[in-house]
């Protein structure tokens, strides 16, 4: 593949982990510091050289080949453009986010990310709904298309597959309260190279790589994806099957691909080993909730998990049915004394929260255990 005509990266606060593919995640005490992240340092995730588009030639296909009547439509982005306009605000998180903890364990295969591979953007675009809609896909009600699903094609050479696909179910396209899109601006701007020009999807509350970028084929269809990264990576194999088990592959069949995201918080600052004086100190850090509940009990520690007190949370205001973006949050202690291990933890509202010590996975995927972080008083 040819990387010579990727985009600059000019963001001196991106850490990265792999150049070609690009892919790099924001320093921790950035991604604390903005709510919504500046696109420049928003992390970036690829599986291959960024596509050159251009969005007056670009189109998207839709079409349901299974389906009597064969419903097809292609969208220019004047006619994307031309529909009801959605703007939201959510969090994109890598299923990969935190590998590096599940890699202690035992070697994992994938880029080896720290806890930066989530951002929180303002989304725009036409809803997938309204869009499958026009090109006359049945909703769910139709029980015909109840268990289908829809699929998404890039353009674009990627490392695993002939193109990077990805699907979600049909009936998460469809609902009015999933606020699906076919973004075209991010941040306020047409979106970047990088994230997708000039259209992706953006699927709020479930993991990354359902989010395709350079969107340019939609197949509404009774089965998931075929793609690699819906059927052979993005799954949880048990703890047993590692880089060397023979019988690996034959578990990808039989799991099944993730979609929604679990519950998450991360220490952002201090670092690790980072040396704080005494005090104050603000602990910072971000957090979702496993299906984008709209409240968090956030706690933090200093004695490794001990004894626990409750974090300041802040979110901007959005309607309750459309709560995407991540929760940031905050706790001011007037000293630190010893060598103190910080640790967080979340809780939504179903009750779900993060298990206190990682469980291996040979993707390395979903690694949401507690966060903790060792720092030095200076004395
Ligand atoms: N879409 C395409 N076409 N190619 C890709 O490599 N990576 C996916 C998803 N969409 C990917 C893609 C993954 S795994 C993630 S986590 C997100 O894009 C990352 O989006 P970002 O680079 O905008 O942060
Ligand atoms: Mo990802």
């Amino acid at each position: 593949f040819n990387y010579d005509n990727d985009p600059e990266r000019p963001s001196p606060h991106l850490v990265i982990r792999k150049d070609q593919p690009f892919n790099a995640e924001p320093a921790l005490h950035v991604l604390a510091r903005h709510y919504v992240t500046p696109t420049d340092e928003f992390f970036k995730r690829n599986h291959g050289p960024i596509p050159d588009l251009s969005a007056d030639t670009h189109t998207v296909q839709v079409a349901a080949p299974a389906l009597a009547g064969t419903p097809q439509r292609t969208f220019t982005m004047a006619d994307i453009r031309a529909m009801p306009r959605l703007e939201i605000t959510a969090a994109l998180q890598c299923a990969g986010n935190r590998r590096d903890g599940l890699n202690k364990l035992a070697k994992v295969k994938g880029v080896i990310w720290a806890a930066g591979t989530i951002s929180n953007a303002t989304w725009a675009g036409a809803t997938l709904r309204d869009v499958l809609l026009a090109a006359g896909i049945p909703d769910v009600s139709d029980p015909r298309v109840q268990h289908w699903h829809v699929a998404f094609e890039a353009v674009g050479d990627c490392e695993e597959d002939v193109v990077y696909g990805s699907s979600i179910p049909l009936w998460i396209a469809m609902s009015p309260h999933r606020d699906v899109l076919l973004a075209y601006e991010m941040n306020g701007r047409t979106l970047t190279r990088d994230h997708g020009f000039p259209v992706r999807v953006v699927v709020p509350g479930i993991i990354g790589a359902r989010s395709v970028k350079w969107l340019s084929k939609i197949t509404v269809q009774p089965q998931e994806s075929a793609s690699f990264y819906q059927q052979r990576d993005y799954k949880i194999l048990p703890p047993h099957v590692s880089i060397a088990s023979e019988d690996l592959t034959e578990w990808w069949p039989r799991l099944t691909a993730l979609q929604e995201m679990n519950v998450q918080s991360v220490i952002c600052e201090p670092e690790e080993n980072e040396l704080v004086r005494g005090g104050p100190v603000t602990i910072r850090g971000y957090a979702i909730a496993g299906m984008a509940q709209a409240l968090f009990i956030q706690y933090v520690s200093l004695d490794g998990g001990n004894t626990w007190a409750l974090a300041e949370l802040y979110r901007t205001t959005a309607p309750l049915d459309r709560q995407w973006g991540w929760t940031l949050w905050s706790y001011r202690v007037p000293r630190i004394t010893n060598d103190a291990e910080i640790v967080c933890r979340a809780w939504d509202t179903a009750g779900n929260t993060q298990p206190s010590e990682p469980t291996y996975n040979y993707r390395g995927v979903m690694n949401n255990a507690y966060h903790r972080v060792r720092v030095k008083p200076n004395a």
